[in-house]
């Protein structure tokens, strides 16, 4: 319902009038004396304004939702698209001869998250808003986001990622806590950031930070001393963990975020006069991956000592309240904290920890599903699955993956917490904010109802054979490959053609999503037109990724990306067909430049070790055709679009679990038994490469694929190559690609993240 105040109407009726004044108070300027930076704190402090007279979304109970990360990128033009006044702002802008998407390229892009677990909560919280739900995002307030990218000698460097102005969209609160590192203290400080909803009211992110904090700790790049835990604790996003003080920290953050939020919670229930024996029908802690999981033995810890509870009463209304998403089924990324660390870190907690343990094994003898093992480490997840009542996955295959082989001794125990909630995006940001173009045509052809309600969309199917229609969108699309080469040629200096075919891979480096298989295409399509078989038409391969610092194969990837880009652009029989480009510093900004100028989305995981995939849904819902294996959501983009309009290759997920139990995949009987995949690794250590590349990065690589290969790129290698090449000759067929584009953009509707949060609120959080 669209919120309405006077106070508010008044700030919006008279806009220009508040920005000159806001320019008068902060720079002693006209508006028109103004220059962009000026102009985008004035704009920022406009924008603020608003969201502090708008209504907030409150209620009886509502949902905390816990997260180390939220990646919630630039939110100026975001503010003003949901706060309805997108239009209005620009209009004066240009009246001042000045351009909106000038001012919003100044914007630090805040960084905190590193990929699609992050971005997931940024879509969330703007979904929550939209929804009016009761509910707020906890977390923390790096100093430092993901490490800015940098590519040096065809290497990825990484540096510090400021975002932190003066003038920002942070709020500082009055709002400090203790919090005790057993008799170590630290005090925090509460930052707020106003979330709007669309065409709806307020929430809020809330971000913890101590005022402690030493920038001047980083030293080169992005290392920094990690003992001094009063000066770095907030210093950066996910530092490094390769070694045992990283670990330390990482624990030190987590109980950080998590005593915060348990005394911000308590806090507030105290104010509301909450009885806190129902704690359970006033909050409902969303636990957001493992990294917020000790929130149970703090909160059971509180409620013991400080509330005159026991622990099974303590036990009962907290395993009432917490719930636990699940976001992957790679083990090395579930964690498992050596006690000895947490006893270090969090002695006070130690106890509860240990009695949770105690209770699980009285009551179970398997040790599979025990919370401490026999190695004396703390299986996060356990506490979250044995204490809370829901468990979700974050895909349909996915969920069904947990449940019959990855937790499918917890699923034998507890068969009604487990759940599917299928992910979902914005639409806000990904399509009214990142191709403005594309999102008016839709409205003049079924209205503006999908804004609210995105499964409007498929009134789009209507226009599946009308020509012009199909045309249009073929047209938007065309201009968004325009304006992304003239950017790319401002940004990279690469000169890319808007007539090749744009073929984008976007996402984090991990071997699992198999940009080396793409790579390795690019081998074989380079390979393929030295030797005279040219292609009908040019293609443009994207990449954007970033790798963590202490994954070396993942960096060697890169390299091997970065070194073709080299080879190939620079070769004069080759560069007229094809175009390699690995952008540096992929992020959000970045990605909403990208999604909208895309032809191919790339979506190459190992079958059943994607758990969702969000890149995919923004791809498809901006026109763009998947080129997938079956997994994660495209599963379900699949089933949506059916197999005319989708492009699927490669080994099933039950096939690859199958190898994996068997233990009987080897990558080198591939290589020795096909011509096109020998001849492709082999280019990897080719003197070509080698000339331009390192032989120590190159060599691995070669060895690491041909010696392990433990996400199967090989596997899978000549059918994308077969697939792929199918895919680039049915583009030629151009009728038949724009209705593919159409299906798939009147097809997203249910993965707008207003359907995924209605889902969390009907069946885990009951808010309203
Ligand atoms: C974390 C780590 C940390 C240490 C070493 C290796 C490693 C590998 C993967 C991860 C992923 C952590 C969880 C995560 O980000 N999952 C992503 O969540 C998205 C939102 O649900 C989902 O769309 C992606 O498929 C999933 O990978």
């Amino acid at each position: 319902m669209a919120q309405s105040n006077l106070k508010r109407d008044i700030l919006v009726l008279n806009m220009e009038l508040q920005l000159n004044e806001i320019a008068n108070t902060m720079f002693g300027k006209e508006l028109k004396d103004l220059g962009d930076k000026e102009l985008y704190y004035v704009i920022l402090t406009y924008t603020k304004r608003i969201m502090k007279c708008s209504d907030t979304n409150d209620g009886k109970k509502k949902v905390y939702y816990i997260s180390a990360e939220f990646l919630i990128g630039k939110l100026l033009s975001n503010n003003l698209i949901n706060l309805g006044v997108y239009d209005q702002m620009n209009s004066i802008l240009q009246k001042y001869g000045k351009n909106i998407s000038l001012i919003e390229e100044i914007e630090p892009e805040p960084s905190l998250g590193n990929g699609g677990l992050g971005r997931l909560a940024a879509c969330f919280l703007d979904s929550i808003a939209t929804l009016g739900l009761p509910g707020e995002g906890i977390g923390l307030n790096y100093h430092f986001g993901l490490f800015k990218q940098e590519f040096r000698d065809y290497l990825q460097c990484a540096e510090k990622n400021e975002w932190i102005e003066e003038h920002g969209w942070l709020t500082k609160t009055d709002v400090t806590f203790d919090v005790f590192f057993g008799k170590k203290k630290v005090t925090s400080r509460l930052y707020d950031i106003d979330v709007a909803g669309y065409d709806s009211g307020i929430n809020k992110l809330r971000l913890f930070d101590i005022e402690s904090v030493d920038e001047s700790l980083v030293e080169e790049g992005i290392d920094f001393d990690k003992e001094a835990i009063a000066k770095n604790l907030t210093l950066f996003l996910y530092p490094d963990d390769s070694d045992e003080a990283g670990n330390l920290l990482r624990i030190y953050q987590q109980y950080f975020m998590v005593s915060n939020a348990a005394q911000l919670i308590l806090r507030e229930m105290k104010e509301n006069k909450c009885d806190l024996r129902k704690f359970n029908e006033y909050a409902v802690i969303q636990i957001n991956d493992t990294h917020p999981t000790m929130v149970i033995p703090e909160l059971i810890r509180i409620l013991v000592e400080e509330k005159a509870f026991t622990i099974d009463e303590a036990i009962d209304v907290v395993s009432k309240t917490c719930a636990y998403t699940n976001h992957t089924i790679l083990a090395e990324a579930l964690e498992k904290w050596p006690l000895a660390y947490l006893k270090k870190v969090v002695p006070q907690l130690i106890p509860y920890i240990e009695a949770l343990d105690k209770k699980v094994r009285a009551k179970y003898k398997d040790p599979s599903v025990q919370i401490i093992d026999k190695d004396k480490r703390v299986h996060m997840a356990h506490i979250d699955i044995h204490y809370g009542f829901s468990v979700n996955g974050v895909a349909a295959i996915h969920t069904e993956i947990l449940k019959d082989t990855e937790l499918n001794n917890f699923y034998k125990l507890y068969p009604e917490k487990f759940n599917n909630k299928t992910n979902g995006i914005t639409f806000r940001r990904w399509l009214l904010g990142c191709n403005r173009e594309l999102a008016a045509y839709l409205s003049e052809l079924i209205g503006d109802g999908y804004k609210k309600d995105a499964n409007n969309l498929e009134k789009l199917l209507e226009y599946a054979d009308n020509q012009k229609v199909l045309d249009r969108i073929a047209e938007i699309k065309a201009n968004k490959k325009v304006e992304l080469a003239e950017y790319i040629k401002e940004k990279e200096g690469v000169i890319l053609n808007p007539d090749s075919i744009f073929d984008i891979q976007v996402k984090r480096l991990h071997e699992y999503k198999r940009q080396q298989m793409n790579a390795l295409y690019i081998i074989h399509k380079y390979l393929e037109i030295k030797s005279g078989k040219k292609p009908s038409r040019p293609v443009t391969f994207i990449f954007g990724a970033k790798a963590a610092p202490a994954y070396v194969i993942a960096r060697d990837i890169i390299h091997l990306i970065l070194v073709l880009q080299e080879i190939i652009n620079n070769d004069p029989d080759v560069n007229k067909y094809m175009t390699v480009l690995m952008v540096e510093n992929y992020n959000v900004s970045y990605a909403e430049k990208l999604i909208p100028a895309c032809d191919i989305s790339e979506q190459i995981s190992l079958a059943s070790k994607e758990a969702s995939g969000t890149g995919n849904m923004k791809f498809m819902l901006n026109g763009a055709v998947t080129l997938g294996t079956s997994d994660g959501a495209n599963v379900e983009i699949n089933n949506l679009v059916g197999d005319e309009n989708i492009y699927i290759f490669g080994a099933k997920a039950d096939v690859v679990i199958d190898h994996y139990a068997k233990a009987d995949y080897v990558s080198k009987d591939i290589y020795k038994s096909s011509k096109v995949v020998k001849e492709a690794v082999d280019f990897i250590v080719s003197k070509q490469c080698l000339k331009i590349g390192h032989k120590e990065n190159l060599e691995r690589l070669y060895n690491d694929i041909l010696g392990k290969d433990w996400f199967m790129a090989l596997l899978d290698l000549e059918d994308y190559i077969k697939v792929k090449d199918q895919m680039l000759a049915d583009y030629e067929n151009r009728d038949k690609w724009k209705k593919m584009a159409l299906v798939n953009i009147a097809k997203a509707g249910f993965f707008s993240s207003d359907r995924t949060i209605n889902e969390y609120n009907k069946d885990i959080w009951h808010l309203n």
